[in-house]
């Protein structure tokens, strides 16, 4: 068999039945003595495979998917290039956004950005993802006329324009990430529902505008107030209109944090439609489901809100592990609040290939999570066999994401898996797999790999 027969093979393997290409590597299901070492015709076969010697084969836990074969390559010509990936992203084309985004569905329009766009300190506009639930409203044109309403359990109900809101109020700039809910879902094993996002469900802009506590103040929160919910000028998909496209909210103390805003700018330049401009919601740290868009109404709540997007599976996740692919049970779920941590490499991108002889790696990217902060970034050049810690820099404000830079020795021409893995303030790291597993596919934060060949 020629190597780039086997290449073929294997990788349409591990795409199409993972768990028998994972057989050929590792060795046979059935001799559970033995699995989990790779060698022999293990080990040949995936050199084959991933297109060079692999330096430090004998660090590979059992069951690794190579991350050459289990990623599309974002370089052309890189080590995963040579098999057929049987689906080919679709890149967008929108006006105003980077080709290189990837559609993960186009009605609604949701498109994420691949790890390597991701390597500006700020997100441009150009290369934010997007997710829409509905259709998308055309609200080009109203900017300082377009109106909010902040009624329910409040002293004085309130009604003003985006032009009143920049006035009456002192606005505020942070840099913050949004990030989908869903970010990571591919990840989860068997499949889970919903758009398949890898880590590109995410972003960090300056956002420009008004902090909601300021506007709850002003339209004065009764004792009885427990929760928001929020709705916003997309119509539903079906275009039915007594039916929102998503309707969410969250629990008053989180809507009372001094970085949640009422933005009309995005770096500095108006909100794009897209973005939900004229104005949108951003609460940082916590599904970007919350942030709403096209911003109408915020009503207060005496208890949870049950509108679109609250009840069933939807941004919730399992109480007790369940088990994957399981019937979910009502009672064993929680409402998804604040995100787990997650570390991408954004430079170099995967299936980067470098000269013979090179002998240092330097490996750039973001690391974030929901309300903790991040302690540390660790990079790994051997399978997780020995880490070094990344430089970061410090964030600008809370819910910033943290810049991280590393260089790794590279001591040999071969396959290479560079792996980061970024801790939050209470210790906790990413995991080496999607795990907590739950119906749509939430928390999948396993660390971020890239695949290298030198040589
Ligand atoms: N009105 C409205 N707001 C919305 C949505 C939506 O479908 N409609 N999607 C939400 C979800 S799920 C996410 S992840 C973010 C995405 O924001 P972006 O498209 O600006 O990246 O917007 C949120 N706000
Ligand atoms: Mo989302």
């Amino acid at each position: 068999m020629s190597s780039r027969k086997a290449e073929r093979t294997l990788k349409e393997l591990y795409i199409d039945d993972p768990e028998r290409a994972d057989a050929v590597v590792f060795g046979r299901r059935t001799d559970t003595s033995r699995r989990g070492f790779l060698g022999g015709a293990g080990l040949a076969a995936m050199g084959a495979a991933v297109g060079g010697a692999i330096p430090f084969s004998e660090s590979i836990p059992a069951g690794l998917v190579p991350a050459a074969l289990a990623q599309p390559a974002a370089a052309p010509g890189g080590p995963a290039s040579g098999g057929q990936a049987p689906q080919r992203p679709q890149t967008l084309n929108f006006p105003g956004k980077d080709s290189g985004l990837v559609v993960l569905g186009d009605r609604p329009l949701v498109a994420e950005t691949p790890e390597h766009l991701l390597d500006d300190d700020t997100t441009p506009i150009g290369k934010f993802y997007i997710r829409n639930n509905g259709q998308i409203p055309d609200a080009t044109g109203e900017s300082d006329k377009w109106s909010i309403t902040i009624d329910g359990e409040v002293n004085n109900k309130l009604q003003f324009t985006v032009g009143e809101l920049k006035s009456r109020f002192q606005p505020k700039t942070y840099r913050m990430v949004l990030e989908c809910g869903g970010n990571g879902r591919s990840f989860f094993q068997p499949q889970a529902r919903g758009n398949q996002w890898t880590n590109g469900g995410a972003g960090c802009a300056e956002w420009t505008g008004v902090p909601l506590v300021d506007v709850l103040k002003a339209a004065g929160l009764k004792h009885t107030a427990k929760y928001t919910a929020h709705y916003g000028a997309d119509p539903h998909l079906s275009g039915d209109p007594t039916k929102d496209a998503l309707s969410r909210g969250m629990p008053i103390p989180k809507a009372m944090e001094e970085h949640g805003l009422i933005v009309w700018a995005m770096n500095g330049e108006p909100l794009p439609n897209i973005h939900g401009g004229p104005v949108r919601l951003v609460i940082p740290g916590w599904p970007g489901s919350l942030s709403h868009k096209w911003l109408k109404k915020i009503t207060i709540r005496d208890r949870e809100h049950d509108g679109q997007g609250m009840t069933g599976t939807s941004y919730r996740v399992a109480i007790k592990p369940m088990v994957p692919g399981g019937k979910a049970d009502d009672s064993n779920f929680r409402i998804l609040e604040s995100m787990p941590v997650r570390g991408i490499i954004t430079n170099p991108s995967n299936g980067t290939k470098l000269h013979a002889g090179t002998r240092m790696i330097a490996l750039r990217g973001a690391a974030w999570d929901g309300d903790l902060g991040i302690a540390r970034v660790d990079v790994s050049n051997d399978f997780g066999a020995t880490w070094t810690q990344a430089k970061t820099e410090a964030p600008r404000n809370r819910f910033d994401w943290v810049r991280w830079a590393a260089s790794l020795p590279l001591p040999f021409d071969g396959y290479y898996e560079l792996w980061v893995r970024a801790t939050d303030s209470s210790g906790k790291m990413q995991p080496h797999i999607a795990g907590s597993w739950n119906p749509q596919g939430y928390g999948g934060n396993p660390m971020h790999r890239i695949a290298v060949l030198v040589g």
